[in-house]
């Protein structure tokens, strides 16, 4: 019987794993919640310049950008470390797309579809703030399969590289690039900031999971 409640808990795990509220966040300066600095709000993730985006709410925070142009297909992604405190960098991601009409104050994840996840590891070198240009020497890219096109993008960061020492998440800007490098995010575009209200279990994970159950129900049935 100990196994079956065991497997009931896997299978329930991964079917709800994108089943998790993402709630849009607002100006402020509250500790541990999904709120921002006037001077660093998420708009300045793809403002094109060093200027940073932080949010207090540290872990699972993101943004939600809708770019100028619907239909693309990302296959890559930039980011570029903040001013300072390296502690406060993003340490892993999760990217998702989705041609649903995103807005409110909080909406669903199932609404969006993952396109890549993984660690991050952004250089110990900081990039300028404010109006300082994005130097490459400063950033991290991560390159994935997809020919997927979507409308809207939202990038999840579920971790920051030394929670004990960080009170925020914070990086300096984000592209998204399609298969020609060109840049998918200009700024001015429509964005959210936003945090999901639980961790989001790696899908990879969960359809290992799923994976592994049907090898064990299988074996089962034998
Ligand atoms: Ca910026
Ligand atoms: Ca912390």
């Amino acid at each position: 019987m100990k196994k079956m409640i065991g497997l009931g808990g896997i299978l329930s795990l991964s079917v709800s794993a994108h089943a998790v509220t993402i709630n849009v966040g607002v100006e402020g300066f509250s500790a541990g919640i999904n709120n921002w600095p006037t001077n660093e709000p998420p708009s300045a993730i793809i403002d094109g310049a060093g200027q940073k985006y932080l949010n207090f709410g540290e872990f699972n925070t993101g943004v939600v950008v809708t770019p100028g142009s619907s239909g693309t297909v990302a296959t890559k992604m930039t980011l570029w470390s903040a001013n300072d405190a390296e502690p406060r960098d993003p340490a892993s991601y999760l990217l998702f797309g989705t041609n649903s009409v995103i807005g409110g104050t909080s909406f669903d994840s199932s609404l969006f579809t993952l396109i890549s996840n993984g660690p991050l590891s952004l250089p110990a070198s900081r990039n300028g703030g404010g109006a300082a240009a994005l130097d490459p020497a400063n950033s991290f890219t991560v390159s994935f399969a997809n020919s997927d096109a979507y409308d809207t993008y939202m990038v999840l960061f579920p971790t920051v590289k030394d929670d004990s020492s960080a009170n925020s998440m914070q990086v300096a800007e984000v592209q998204l690039f399609d298969a020609a490098d060109n840049g998918l995010f200009t700024p001015g575009d429509s964005i959210l900031g936003v945090q999901s209200a639980a961790a989001i279990p790696e899908p990879s994970t969960a359809l290992l999971t799923l994976l592994g159950l049907g090898a064990i129900l299988g074996r089962r049935r034998k």
